[in-house]
């Protein structure tokens, strides 16, 4: 079964759920791995109050069975402890009795650089919170927890997928940013090492692995660039500079150099993944732009309401468990296997092939 993640959740609902299809059965998945890397993507310099009201801990509602997949689609669910405060506002149904707690009054003002406009407009909305909702980066929380899955595949074929931040001086950054109202980006990349030559595919752009990690990443919250290897510096390089040799030593074919950033025509060709996303400031600022009352059509200033000033540091474990989920989906096409114990003896067959070990650097 091919690999598929699908998520569902709103930042204020009850809870955000995905559904990890195409895990081969046996894998043994730890809760505690799971919720340390949600914990790890609720910590971070700059984030807001809202994540001392959530404490992210993942429930299995399927797919496993005494800590082993069971080759069935796996369910996981990590509640919105904040919901208990808006329970009227954001209720699946129509809500009974007078309104309370928050999210009661409709959000005419749409924040520069949010979803509010796009999603008024879209989709004809008198409430910018039916867009906000769903658009809002609480919903990596569930990424972060499939990716945790997938981290455990990936270890049973020796990948290990680590995410840092890049952006100097953060606190700082941060520090000053608050105390002027206002929000910072950043950057973090993200290295996979112990990936095989041979994932992903040169045949169509569906297929190459460049192509699916900067999607991933893309699609990740306030992403606004991301890059493979040297990325938008090898423009300026002649060829000569600008590609890694192809040297032979004892432990098989390797590079020197790693311009590439691990991947060559799409495919990866076994020296570390390397890629970085750029992040833009949050929208949501405390002292606001300018913008318009969608309900009466003056100027005014966006909305302000509770947010981050900031949040790399959990970008930069959300997207760790993109890539490692493009990785262990890339891996998985190539190496098959229902059963965890085919997926690891292909994966072994294989390397006996191509002769290739990891190398660490
Ligand atoms: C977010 C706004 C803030 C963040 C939230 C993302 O939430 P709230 O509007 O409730 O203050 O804290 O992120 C999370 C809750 C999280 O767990 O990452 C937004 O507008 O995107």
């Amino acid at each position: 079964m091919a690999f598929r993640l699908t998520t569902a959740g709103e930042s204020h609902g009850p809870a955000l759920v995905a559904i990890v299809e195409g895990l081969p059965a046996g894998l043994t998945v730890e809760k505690a791995a799971i919720d340390a890397d949600l914990r790890r993507r609720q910590q971070g310099y700059g984030r807001s109050p809202r994540q001392q009201i959530e404490q992210d801990e993942v429930e299995v509602l399927a797919g496993l069975r005494h800590g082993r997949t069971l080759g069935t689609p796996l369910a996981l669910l990590v509640r919105n402890r904040d919901h208990a405060n808006w329970a009227w506002g954001m209720s699946p149904w129509p809500p009974e009795g007078d309104p309370s707690g928050k999210g009661t009054r409709q959000v005419t003002l749409p924040r520069p650089g949010h979803a509010d406009l796009a999603g008024a407009l879209k989709y004809g909305l008198s409430d910018v919170r039916d867009a906000l909702e769903r658009a809002s980066a609480r919903h990596t929380a569930v990424i972060v927890a499939a990716g945790a899955v997938v981290k455990a595949l990936l270890g049973e074929i020796g990948v290990a997928v680590t995410g840092n931040v890049l952006t100097e001086d953060l606190e700082q950054r941060v520090d000053e940013a608050r105390a002027d109202r206002d929000t910072v980006g950043g950057i973090v990349e993200v290295r996979a090492q112990g990936v095989p030559p041979g994932l992903g595919s040169y045949a169509s752009k569906e297929e190459r692995l460049d192509a699916r990690l900067a999607a991933t990443l893309m699609g990740t919250q306030a992403v606004k660039g991301a890059e493979i290897g040297e990325g938008l510096a090898l423009a300026d390089k002649r060829g000569s500079e600008a590609h890694d040799e192809i040297l032979r030593g004892e432990r098989g074919l390797y590079r020197e150099t790693n311009r590439a950033g691990g991947i060559e025509a799409g495919v990866s060709n076994g020296e570390e993944i390397v890629v970085r996303a750029a992040m833009k400031p949050l929208p949501t600022l405390m002292r606001p732009l300018a913008s318009v009352d969608l309900q009466t059509g003056e100027p005014a200033e966006a909305l302000v309401e509770r947010s981050d000033t900031a949040a790399v540091e959990a970008l930069a474990v959300v997207a760790e468990a993109c890539v490692a989920w493009e990785l262990a989906r890339a891996a998985h096409e190539k190496f098959g296997g229902d059963a965890l114990g085919d997926f690891v003896a292909a994966h072994h067959a294989y390397l006996e092939r191509i002769d290739w070990q990891p190398r660490t650097r």
